[in-house]
């Protein structure tokens, strides 16, 4: 039985830097996930207090801050069947070198502090993130051909 979910990715700057936002969307759409959210935002240390809060006092969490702040980056919500677990699996391990290969930060990355990309850890995790980094009307309700309840 299908469980329909949305999630939150955002591409780092990394990601952006290195020019690999069509890359990473790319990645989604081609494992059939549908994109129902979509803009580019600068976040700010508040915003970035209440997203990495298991974070704040580890000796890395400056650092990760700045980060974060470096180039505008890429929010995405995307909707599917399971899709917080199945957008994990295509993300990889926190870690790019014990990330299993093929996932993108596997494929992307070799370094913990650049690992291109965050994705929800949980359903619960991912309404609070998406209503985080989106206002209402932002994120978008659509039939698309691959939809799994369409097939059933
Ligand atoms: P996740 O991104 O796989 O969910 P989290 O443990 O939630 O992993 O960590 C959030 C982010 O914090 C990581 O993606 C990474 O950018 C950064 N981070 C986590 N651990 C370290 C570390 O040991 N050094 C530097 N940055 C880290
Ligand atoms: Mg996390």
């Amino acid at each position: 039985m299908a469980d329909i979910q949305r999630t939150l990715v955002l591409i780092k700057p990394d990601g952006v830097q290195r020019e690999l936002i069509g890359q990473v969307i790319g990645r989604f759409e081609r494992k059939g996930l549908k994109l129902v959210g979509l803009k580019l935002l600068s976040l700010d240390e508040t915003i970035l207090a209440d997203h990495y809060a298991h974070h704040i006092g580890k000796p890395f969490y400056d650092s990760l801050v700045k980060f974060m702040m470096e180039t505008p980056v890429v929010a995405v919500v995307l909707e599917g069947n399971d899709v917080v677990n199945e957008v994990r699996k295509v993300v990889g391990s926190t870690n790019p070198r014990e990330a299993d290969a093929g996932t993108i930060r596997a494929d992307f990355s070799m370094d913990v502090a650049g690992n291109i990309i965050h994705a929800s850890d949980s359903p619960e995790n991912a309404q609070i993130e998406i209503s985080r980094f989106f206002n209402d009307g932002e994120v978008f309700s659509y039939n698309k051909l691959t939809d799994p309840y369409i097939f059933g």
